[in-house]
């Protein structure tokens, strides 16, 4: 596994200096919302605005439901897309430090109106997303899932998803609280993915429903790096 890593190092060696390390994690690419203002996110075949929980919350952003076809989502603003590869760092020893995009998620209306049914608080990244024979896209899907306010598993939840590039026939990156895997394209595609992302979404459709009724909720939207 070492080897392994060294030659991932050497494909992909970045040199990153602490000062970067600390300019990253506190980047302006974090999305918070506490000026009110939906800090450049948009939907498309939905809406959404600034919201407040209420008692001991701060601001964070909702999304709801339009139209389907075509299919509802909420989209991440320019400043997330480019080379992710740059938010790995490695060690001297070739071993790698995945980057990894944090957001917290919480289900306000799973969109079926007499039942609770299990959301996956998943964020989709894609390249090439408007040529549809092209397209390359890769979901984060968390293990476990959450429900709507009132259900067993319901409330915030903070997800950590952890993105490296990895070495030909390796599995996406993951770890035990989720996984990477592909909607369109192969793993092979996955390098390329990485290193020029170009889209980033939230589906609004969360559990499939056939009603407008979905809620759900994001704050804290972020890449950081692990200090080495
Ligand atoms: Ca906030
Ligand atoms: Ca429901
Ligand atoms: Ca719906």
């Amino acid at each position: 596994m070492k080897a392994l890593c060294t030659l991932i190092a050497m494909v992909f060696a970045v040199t990153v200096h602490s000062g970067d390390l600390a300019e990253k994690l506190n980047a302006p690419e974090s999305s918070d919302f506490e000026d009110g203002s939906v800090q450049g996110w948009s939907w498309a075949a939905g809406y959404g605005d600034v919201y407040n929980p209420g008692y001991l919350s701060d601001n964070c952003l909702r999304s709801r439901d339009r139209s389907s076809p075509p299919f509802s989502h909420l989209i991440a603003p320019d400043r997330y897309h480019g080379d992710w590869s740059r938010w790995v760092t490695y060690a001297v020893d070739g071993d790698i430090c995945p980057g990894y995009v944090e957001y917290d998620y919480r289900v306000l209306n799973d969109g079926w109106v007499t039942e609770t049914r299990d959301v996956y608080p998943s964020f989709w990244i894609a390249m090439d997303f408007d040529d549809l024979d092209q397209r390359i896209v890769a979901r984060y899907s968390p293990v476990d899932p959450v429900q709507e306010d009132g259900g067993p598993n319901d409330g915030w939840h903070h997800l950590r998803a952890p993105f490296h590039p990895i070495a030909p026939g390796d599995p996406l990156p993951g770890d035990v609280n989720g996984q990477w895997i592909m909607i369109a394209g192969t793993d092979d595609d996955w390098n390329d993915l990485l290193r020029s992302v170009e889209y980033v979404y939230f589906i609004i459709d969360i559990a499939q429903s056939p009603y407008r009724s979905e809620q759900f909720l994001i704050d804290n939207f972020r890449l950081v790096s692990k200090q080495i």
